[in-house]
């Protein structure tokens, strides 16, 4: 089985080449016209967003070979998409931030100046869809009727971004109606082009409210209202409005009494928000009443509500693009529950039986699949069946925690802020940062260990301040001030953590058992926020005392605890070090706070 190509000469879908679509907005029409005289697609799609057109679509995307109907019986509505084995992660050495300075962009952005950013990809476009259908995909980021809700158009020439836009974003008709006459929207421009590396970008235009992306069809690069509209172009947004768009899961949970109180956590790509969002309690958690449940998995949108001088948030999607190896039945039974329906499997193994598998599934390896390159498998290939990075697509609906607000366009009360890395050394479980300076420092030192969400090495630590290295779509310099004067717009502020799932001993194991059991971590987090559970103050902050975490019916010794939450001031003086590394960049733009806490923390070292 070859991998899917670029879209075939006949990718159309059974629907006419134009179709009736509502009456369009006349800056659309005008924009949409340019990009088809630029383009040359053969045919023009709008998408309405039914369900009897994600139908057509995928019954088109199967004839074409872009997807692989799924065993109907154990898999209804699912189908998988093999991806050029060179297109399998974001690609941030190609993502550019286009403004007139560079010193908008700021040191942390790959910068290309907006004239040159324009000329650069003109060429690339021009004549880009010629045998090809052009899919128009509007779409809303943010509940309907919400505040902070966002429309977008895609453009694209890829079947299986406009079915993956159906899924992540709310699709079709439905935004051209939140739009009205306006003509404030986000112009995405997407090309897969020859899926080639070297005809590969990503580029942002924030003060054109642009998007022109080729030569990708991966996820972060090619659906464009998540990554690169839900966090470049409107943090940017943000920082001017005064409000913030984060990397971060969001979750409810209820305490026994009915109490509910809303977390938002910030972990890098592939470091747990997804596990987070979508977490079961132990059995004694739910046998007391215990409930999590998931407003968003990925993004945030946040603001301070006027009359409360309370954060509240809103998910701007609609889908999850998740992580497959390592989910399974035990990990994230929320997460298989979701992609068991109606979802997209992208490069995993495919069994015999028209089922998927990938590593972590179960337990022991199937005797022969097809992996996600469409080669014959066997658990004695040498080789992974599934990539590392290998995602299903599923509609947030199909979520069986999914919190009863997670629509609301009013958003919910957030308590609670948690900064979190892939840490195997150095880091503890868990502490709280003193204040609300003090936490917008730990989560501007963040470290992560690299993973493969990202083309290049794996496993190396970097800073990734607030996990959102690669999604700040402006200076990070007025992004770490944006963070610190929030702070004057709140009454009271959500308190602040750190934590850290990923430490092992000597030998590789992870110390903490993570995933469901990481409720013990929420349960102090939440009783902190609410101002009721002890806690010591430590060099880093302010920690649980040992009996202050529940570990009832944990098999974890006082010493593996002594382990996880041990701080080795020698460690820690070299992790200081390596913060400089991000510091020595942002040199004389260093906010002078960070400066006072750093000196701080060198002084409780
Ligand atoms: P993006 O979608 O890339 O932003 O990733 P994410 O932050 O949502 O990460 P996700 O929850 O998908 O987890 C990524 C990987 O980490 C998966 O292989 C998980 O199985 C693993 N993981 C998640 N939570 C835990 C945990 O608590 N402990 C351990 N050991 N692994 C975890
Ligand atoms: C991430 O890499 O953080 C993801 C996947 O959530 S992507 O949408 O491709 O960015
Ligand atoms: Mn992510």
């Amino acid at each position: 089985m070859p991998v899917s190509p670029a879209p075939s000469k006949s990718a159309r879908p059974a629907a006419p080449a134009v179709h009736a679509t509502p009456v369009v907005n006349p800056s659309v029409r005008k924009w949409v016209d340019e990009c088809v005289d630029l383009c040359k697609p053969d045919d023009i799609y709008y998408c309405n967003g039914s369900i009897e057109e994600r139908e057509a679509l995928f019954d088109q995307g199967v004839r074409d070979g872009v997807f692989i109907k799924l065993n109907q019986q154990k898999l209804p509505g699912c189908y998988l998409h093999r991806s050029n084995p060179n297109d399998v992660a974001r690609s941030e050495h190609l993502t550019f931030i286009c403004t007139p300075s560079q010193d908008m962009a700021g040191v942390t952005n790959n910068w290309i100046e907006t004239k040159a950013g324009y000329a650069k990809l003109l060429p690339l476009f021009d004549g880009s869809m010629r045998g090809r259908t052009m899919y128009v995909i509007p779409f809303v980021m943010g509940p309907i009727g919400s505040p902070l809700a966002k429309v977008g158009v895609q453009l694209t020439d890829s079947l299986y971004v406009a079915v993956s836009m159906g899924l992540m974003t709310r699709m079709g008709d439905v935004a051209w109606r939140q739009l009205g006459q306006s003509d404030e929207f986000t112009r995405c421009l997407h090309s897969v082009l020859d899926v080639n590396p070297d005809r590969r970008y990503v580029c942002h235009f924030p003060l054109d409210n642009t998007i022109w992306s080729v030569g990708s069809g991966y996820g972060g690069n090619a659906l464009l209202g998540k990554k690169c509209l839900a966090l470049r172009i409107a943090s940017f947004l943000g920082q001017q409005q005064g409000w913030m768009a984060e990397h971060m899961l969001l979750m409810g949970a209820t305490a026994p009494g009915g109490e509910k109180t809303y977390v938002a956590a910030a972990f890098p790509s592939a470091c747990g928000k997804t596990n987070f969002a979508m977490l079961i309690p132990p059995k004694k958690y739910r046998d007391q009443g215990w409930k999590i449940t998931t407003v968003g998995d990925d993004i945030v949108w946040m603001w301070v509500d006027e009359k409360s001088g309370r954060v509240r948030a809103i998910n701007p999607e609609a889908g999850y693009f998740g992580v497959v190896p390592g989910t399974n039945e035990r990990t994230n039974p929320n997460a298989m529950a979701a992609m068991g329906h109606d979802a997209i499997y992208t490069n995993v193994a495919l069994l015999p039986d028209g089922d998927v598998w990938w590593e972590g599934k179960t337990k022991a390896p199937p005797a022969e699949c097809v992996d996600w390159t469409g080669q014959k498998w066997t658990p004695d290939s040498g080789r992974k069946a599934a990539h590392p990075n290998s995602r299903f697509t599923a509609p947030a609906r199909n979520n069986p925690a999914i919190d009863p607000a997670w629509d609301d366009p009013n958003g919910v009360e957030v308590a609670a802020i948690v900064f979190g890395g892939r840490r195997s050394r150095t880091v503890p479980l868990v502490y709280q940062a003193f204040n609300w300076l003090h936490g917008v420092y730990l989560g501007a030192t963040m470290g992560s260990e690299t993973t493969a969400a990202a083309t290049g090495a794996v496993g190396v630590v970097r800073r990734d301040p607030m996990a959102m290295l690669p999604f700040i779509g402006y200076n990070i310099r007025d992004y770490f001030v944006h963070w610190m004067r929030m702070r004057r717009r709140m009454t009271d502020c959500p308190r602040i953590f750190h934590v850290n799932w990923f430490r092992q001993d000597a030998d590789g194991n992870y110390l903490w058992p993570g995933f469901g059991e990481n409720m013990r971590v929420l349960k102090w987090i939440i009783d902190r926020s609410h101002g009721r559970a002890y806690a010591k103050e430590t060099m880093l902050g302010w920690m649980p005392k040992a009996g202050d975490l529940d570990l009832e019916g944990l098999d974890i010794s006082p010493a593996q605890i002594d382990a996880l939450q041990s701080v080795d001031a020698n460690e820690f003086k070299a992790e200081i070090l390596s913060q400089e590394e991000l510091f020595l960049k942002l040199a004389g733009d260093l906010p002078k706070e960070f400066v006072f806490q750093r000196e701080l923390l060198i002084a409780r070292l």
